[in-house]
């Protein structure tokens, strides 16, 4: 059972409905019963700005109530757990309608590229860390949550036997420091200075295009306030939720538990930097248009003293670049190091699969000019806080033209997901995402849970809800290149899902998933008239992707129609 929740401040409209209802969706969405009085100050603004955006677009709506009669809108809500593939879906489909747009702002990604490499470094030089120096390496280069989420299973330090084949860890930390400062500035240059307290999402400041501006602000000590780290253990086995009991909820206890997970208050003198690169994932928050920031006109080089401005980024001695081309070597050594390889095979770490990876094109990345490609920015995380939206407009098919479109990604995370529900009113449809390649990894914001298993409840929780019964649901089983990978390097599916006993090939375990979610859908729905649309994607796959989105827009075109013709 979820725990009990605090109740809610009187003044929001939008929620007594849904917390007075027994509606399942409201249980899911519940805040962690153990939060601070200062995370819940964070969650409440969170809901409170959510609620003034929802209000905004209604003010928006009701005055544009003229036109959108003609006009029609259709809303999609783009939903699922944290690195499910949302804000790659929301790309994908600015890609496809609005390319133009896309690609204009892909320098914008540069610093978040940058940002993902130089984590990837960190993160094999923390998994490479020799035993004995294991407690203040991670204490230096931060916690070992984000590595948990890619341990396939065990997790114990290798043993003494290993001692002939370590890699000179000394050496490469050494040689590799300036990326460690680098990361520190990077963060400062897209964290927001103003905002205090505990928090993960980041706004960029006016100013803050230049990465000079940046540079004072970077002789602060690197850490210090980083929380212990977790080391998990087997991780706990996935139990589907029975989908012949309805309300039947899962055997493990362990998804309803609160999150425990590492917190940091950060003092306002205390350095930004610190805290966030040790215990948090970098996010970027609603509304703060942080894109334009760094578009390419703000990009602003020092003027030479004799030549006037100069010509691009690269020209800038203090810009990112530079760190990034002189370590470039040494992180190509690193990379291709066997005994380094050997080390993370051991620890059971596969870095390849994780979000930002571009340790295999290290050399294109840190090249002087390096301007991010469409999958380039397909590819970088950031890790999305509050509600973004996208709206365009279909031109070209003749059949739905004049549609307009609007999409919302949300934030993923546990903490995010009661941000969700103003916008559950008069959503068309909704894309629900489920990584099921995740099946060996747990949660980000807190280890104890098993992603896949989290998907299942919210999967669960999504579709049993009333409120949204009539709601028309496409889900996408993503992450499905990452799924066939990870079977065919021998992950077994029921070492981690003991229930599961068939082959353990791609084409058996997705088609498996395909029925158990489907199955789930049929027996727990409110509507049996439902139909339910799935995809086997992989949204970082931009051919295939557009194909399913064509495909998937028409149907809830479609669906609208009718049913707004039935009105
Ligand atoms: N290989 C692969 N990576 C993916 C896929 N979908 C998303 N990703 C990556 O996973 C990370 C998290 O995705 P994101 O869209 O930010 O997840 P969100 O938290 O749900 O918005 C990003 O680095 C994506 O590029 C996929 O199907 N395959
Ligand atoms: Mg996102």
């Amino acid at each position: 059972m979820p725990p009990a929740h605090k109740p809610l401040p009187a003044h929001r409209p939008y929620y007594p409905s849904i917390l007075a209802d027994p509606d399942p969706l409201a249980a899911a969405l519940q805040p962690p019963a153990n939060e601070t009085p200062q995370q819940r100050e964070q969650r409440l603004k969170a809901e409170e700005d959510a609620r003034k955006r929802s209000e905004n677009i209604d003010r928006m709506l009701r005055h544009d109530d003229k036109r959108n009669r003609r006009r029609k809108q259709v809303k999609v809500l783009l939903l699922g757990q944290s690195e499910s593939g949302k804000s790659t879906t929301l790309k994908q489909f600015q890609l496809l309608h609005t390319p133009a747009a896309f690609h204009k702002e892909r320098i914008a990604w540069r610093f978040v590229i940058y940002l993902n490499l130089v984590r990837s470094i960190r993160r094999v030089l923390e998994a490479i860390a020799p035993e004995d120096n294991a407690l203040p390496e991670e204490e230096e280069f931060g916690d070992s949550t984000e590595t948990a989420s890619i341990i396939i299973s065990g997790g114990d330090r290798p043993s003494s036997s290993l001692a002939g084949s370590q890699p000179n860890y000394e050496a490469y930390r050494r040689r590799l420091a300036p990326l460690m400062d680098l990361e520190q500035r990077l963060i400062v240059v897209l964290s927001d200075p103003e905002e205090e307290g505990e928090r993960e999402a980041t706004h960029l400041p006016d100013g803050y295009g230049s990465f000079a501006a940046a540079a004072a602000l970077t002789s602060l000590p690197a850490s210090g306030s980083a929380p212990h780290g977790h080391t998990p253990g087997r991780p706990p086995p996935i139990t589907i939720p029975s989908s012949s009991a309805p309300g039947a909820s899962s055997s493990s206890s362990t998804s309803s538990q609160p999150w425990t997970g590492p917190t940091s208050p950060r003092s306002p003198t205390s350095p930004a930097v610190s805290v966030v690169s040790s215990t948090h994932e970098l996010a970027v928050r609603t509304g703060s248009n942080w894109k334009k920031h760094f578009a390419l006109g703000k990009i602003q080089s020092p003027k030479s003293a004799h030549s006037g401005e100069l010509e691009g980024w690269w020209e800038d001695p203090t810009d990112p670049v530079h760190v990034l081309n002189r370590c470039a070597p040494v992180m190509n050594e690193l990379w291709r190091d066997p005994k380094v390889h050997q080390r993370l095979a051991e620890r059971h770490i596969r870095l390849e699969e994780s979000s930002g990876f571009y340790l295999d094109e290290i050399d294109r990345i840190t090249a002087k000019m390096y301007f991010p490609t469409d999958d380039d920015v397909l590819k970088a995380r950031l890790k999305t806080t509050g509600v973004v939206e996208h709206r365009f407009t279909l031109a070209k098919n003749s059949e739905f033209r004049g549609v307009e479109w609007v999409i919302f990604d949300v934030g993923g995370a546990r903490n995010q997901r009661q941000a969700w529900a103003p916008y559950f009113d008069d959503v068309n449809a909704i894309i629900f995402l489920a990584p099921i390649s995740a099946f060996d990894q747990q949660l980000a914001e807190d280890p104890r849970v098993n992603r896949l298993e989290d998907s299942f409840q919210l999967w669960k929780s999504v579709i049993e809800s009333r409120l949204l019964a009539h709601v028309n649901i496409v889900l996408f089983l993503n992450k499905c290149d990452l799924l066939k990978k990870k079977l065919e390097s021998g992950v077994r599916l029921a070492h981690h899902m003991p229930s599961y006993n068939r082959p353990n090939d791609y084409e058996t375990v997705s088609q498996y998933f395909r029925n158990r979610f489907g199955a789930m859908h049929q027996s727990l729905t409110p509507n049996k008239s439902r139909d339910l649309f799935i995809h086997l994607t992989s949204v970082t796959d931009t051919r295939k992707t557009h194909m399913i989105i064509s495909n998937v827009r028409d149907i809830i075109l479609t669906a609208n129609l009718k049913s707004s013709s039935l009105m």
